[in-house]
């Protein structure tokens, strides 16, 4: 069976952090988790030193300061790959992503997929919980990314997606600069892009019960205007250069 690691980015989450790893192990008992915490001042940090403690499967990265979502996943993925993982997982820590869902995500890697996105706009997915004008934004800004990147893709801000090692090792992921929910929109176009496997499957998307969102204008903004930017340069040509992927990851 393939060694998976679950990259779980942490900033406030005590509420919610130990239970969303408890599900990964009734889940799929194998199955490793590193939170990459930003030096939450709730404690969240010290929490999971005590679940690493007590648990092998359980692992921490601490970094001393907030530093956006980007840079807690680049700290997590270059980690990950220093170590023998088949699969690299992203998941929110605030129970929004369920884990009793990895086993469809772990199956399309097993498929041959090089990434997988679990997607909440095709038939399958679901958002509870959400307000309608918070259904539209998602809705509007996937669509927007969709056409102005040529993308197939449904989901483009999902964070519950699963890499096979080897395709993200191959990709220089440190040169993907963006910070929030952009971070997630250039990973997946530049794996589309570059030719690799993107698999999507449905999930089921609660909105957070407990702690409070990161979610900021500037994260909006910052998005609204890189897709807008890539957008304008691929269709005079001038798109940005792929990151570079490995021959025989690229299909
Ligand atoms: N380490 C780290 N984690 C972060 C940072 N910003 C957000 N996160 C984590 O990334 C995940 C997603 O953040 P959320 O605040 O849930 O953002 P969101 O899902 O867009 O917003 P909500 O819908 O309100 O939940 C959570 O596990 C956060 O704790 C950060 O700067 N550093
Ligand atoms: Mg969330």
């Amino acid at each position: 069976m393939a060694k998976t690691i679950v990259v779980i980015p942490t900033y406030n989450e005590i509420a919610s952090i130990a239970s969303v790893i408890d599900r990964i192990h009734l889940t799929t008992a194998g199955t490793h988790v590193l939170i990459v915490d930003d030096n939450s001042p709730d404690g969240t940090g010290r929490l999971a030193d005590e679940l690493a403690a007590a648990d092998e499967r359980v692992h921490v990265l601490h970094r001393s300061e907030k530093n956006g979502l980007g840079a807690a996943y680049g700290a997590g993925f270059a980690w990950a790959l220093e170590r023998d993982y088949d699969y690299v997982v992203e998941m929110d820590a605030d129970g929004s992503h369920q884990p009793e869902e990895l086993p469809r995500l772990i199956g399309l890697l097993d498929g041959g997929d090089d990434m997988g996105i679990g997607t909440r706009w095709i038939p399958g997915g679901t958002i509870v919980n959400w307000p309608l004008h918070r259904k539209l934004i998602s809705r509007a800004g996937t669509f927007y990314s969709r056409v102005m990147l040529r993308s197939r893709l449904h989901d483009l801000t999902s964070g519950y997606r699963g890499f096979r090692a080897e395709a993200l090792r191959s990709v220089d992921f440190t040169r993907v600069a963006s910070q929030g929910y952009c971070f997630q929109i250039e990973m997946a176009w530049q794996f589309e892009r570059s030719g690799a496997r993107v698999g999507e499957f449905p999930i089921t998307f609660i909105e957070r019960a407990e702690g409070v969102s990161k979610m900021s204008t500037g994260i909006v903004v910052e998005a609204l205007t890189k897709v807008t930017l890539w957008g304008l340069a691929s269709a005079v040509g001038r798109a940005p250069a792929p990151l570079p992927l490995r021959a025989d990851v690229a299909r």
